[in-house]
C-alpha cells in the first residue's frame, strides 16, 4: 500500500551526543527535545515486489544514499520481508544545516514503512524503528517535549522516546538564527564518533548530561522557565566543549555563531529571558517565551540576516494512504 507520512524536526535541549553501540544506534546518554512547526519531511514510501532495486526520489532528484539504503535493509530485517522500496521524500528543512533533517526524514520513513504494511505499530515501537536510521529521529515520532530514553538493554529494545508534558511547552518559542544552510563539514555521526573516540571530557559529558535531564524535568514540572533556558544553554556548551577537548580538534562554531550568543547574553542583560543551543552546524536556536520572541527576532536579525520563528510541532503521522484515509 502507497502512503504519505509527515514528520517535524525537533531541537534537543538535552543533547544526544555519543553513541554506545553504532550499529544498533543505542546513545551514551538520554536526551530531551521539542519537536518544531515550521521544519517538516513529507515522504511517499511503497514497499513494491515489482521492482528490482529500492528507488529513493529526494526533492525531485533520484539519488542513492548510503545511510537510507542501510536503512531499508534494516527494516527489511525488523518486518521479515525482502521486498524493494520506492521512497519519494520532500524535505522542507535546509538539508545537513545542523537544522536535524535526518530527524524529521526517518521519522517520516519509519511510520510511512510500517504504515505500508498496515502494521498498526505503537507510537514507542515507531520510535524504536526510526531510531535505527538516525537517533534524534526517535523523538520525532511525537510532537511537543520528547524524552528519548538511553535504555539499558544490549539489543535497544527499550531504547527509544516517549512523550513529556509540561505546561510551558505551549508558551515556548524557537528563533532559529540561520547562519548558513550550507551542509556541515563534519556530519553529527562522524563529530560524535570522534569524540567517544577521543575526547578525554566525554565520560563526564555523559554523567553530567543524565544528571541535566533529571533537573530540567523538574524546572519543566514546576513551568520554571528560567531554569529551564539556564540548563539548556549549559548543556549545549557542555557538548560543544568536547568537540574542542577531541583529538584532533573541532567546533560547529562560526564567527556568526558567536556574535549571536553574544546578542542572546546580552537581551538577557536588559531583561529579556532568552538563551541559546547548537547543535552540529553553525546554526543558533535561541529559546524564548513567545511574548519575547518578535524582540528576540528583530535583535538577532541584522547578525545574520535570516530568522525563523517556530513553536511546538505535532508528532509524525500518516496524511494519506492508498484508500483514501
Ligand atoms: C541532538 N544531534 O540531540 C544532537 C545534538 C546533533 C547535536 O542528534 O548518527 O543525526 O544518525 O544517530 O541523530 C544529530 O545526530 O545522528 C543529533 P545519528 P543524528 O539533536
Amino acid at each position: 500500500m502507497k502512503v504519505t507520512a509527515v514528520a517535524h524536526t525537533n531541537i534537543a535541549l538535552i543533547k544526544y551526543w555519543g553513541k554506545r553501540d553504532e550499529k544498533l544506534i543505542l546513545p551514551s546518554n538520554s536526551s530531551l527535545s521539542i519537536t518544531l512547526d515550521k521544519f517538516f519531511t513529507e515522504t511517499t514510501f511503497e514497499w513494491d515486489d515489482s521492482q528490482k532495486k529500492d528507488v529513493l526520489v529526494l526533492n525531485g532528484v533520484e539519488r542513492e544514499d548510503a545511510k537510507v539504503q542501510r536503512y531499508l535493509d534494516v527494516l527489511r530485517s525488523e518486518f521479515g520481508i525482502a521486498s524493494r522500496a520506492v521512497i519519494h521524500s520532500e524535505n522542507h528543512v535546509p538539508t545537513a544545516a545542523g537544522l536535524a533533517s535526518s530527524a524529521s526524514a526517518f521519522a517520516a520513513l519509519a511510520v510511512a514503512a510500517s504504515a505500508s504494511l498496515a502494521r498498526n505499530d505503537s507510537k514507542m515501537e515507531l520510535s524504536r524503528l526510526a531510531r535505527l536510521g538516525s537517533g534524534s529521529a526517535s523523538r520525532s515520532i511525537f510532537g511537543g517535549l520528547a524524552i528519548w530514553q538511553k535504555g539499558e538493554n544490549t539489543d535497544g529494545s527499550d531504547s527509544y522516546a516517549v512523550p513529556f508534558e509540561s505546561e510551558l511547552t505551549n508558551q515556548l518559542a524557537v528563533v532559529v538564527a540561520i547562519v548558513s544552510d550550507q551542509p556541515k563539514k563534519i556530519s553529527s555521526r562522524d563529530g560524535m564518533k570522534q569524540t567517544v573516540q577521543t575526547s578525554p571530557f566525554f565520560g563526564e559529558w555523559t554523567k553530567t548530561a543524565e544528571l541535566d535531564l533529571e533537573l530540567i524535568k523538574k524546572a519543566f514540572a514546576h513551568s520554571d522557565f528560567t531554569q529551564v533556558g539556564e540548563i539548556l544553554e549549559h548543556n549545549a556548551m557542555k557538548m560543544h566543549a568536547t568537540t574542542l577537548s577531541a583529538n584532533p580538534p573541532f567546533t560547529y562554531f562560526s564567527q556568526e555563531s558567536l556574535l549571536v550568543m553574544e546578542a542572546v547574553r546580552k537581551l538577557r542583560a536588559d531583561g529579556i529571558e532568552a538563551y541559546f543551543t547548537m547543535d552540529a552546524g553553525p546554526n543558533v536556536k535561541i529559546v524564548c517565551l513567545k511574548q519575547d520572541e518578535e524582540k528576540v527576532a528583530s535583535r538577532v536579525e541584522p547578525l545574520v540576516g535570516r530568522v525563523l520563528i517556530c513553536h511546538a510541532g505535532e508528532g509524525a503521522k500518516v496524511i494519506q494512504n492508498e484508500n483514501g484515509n
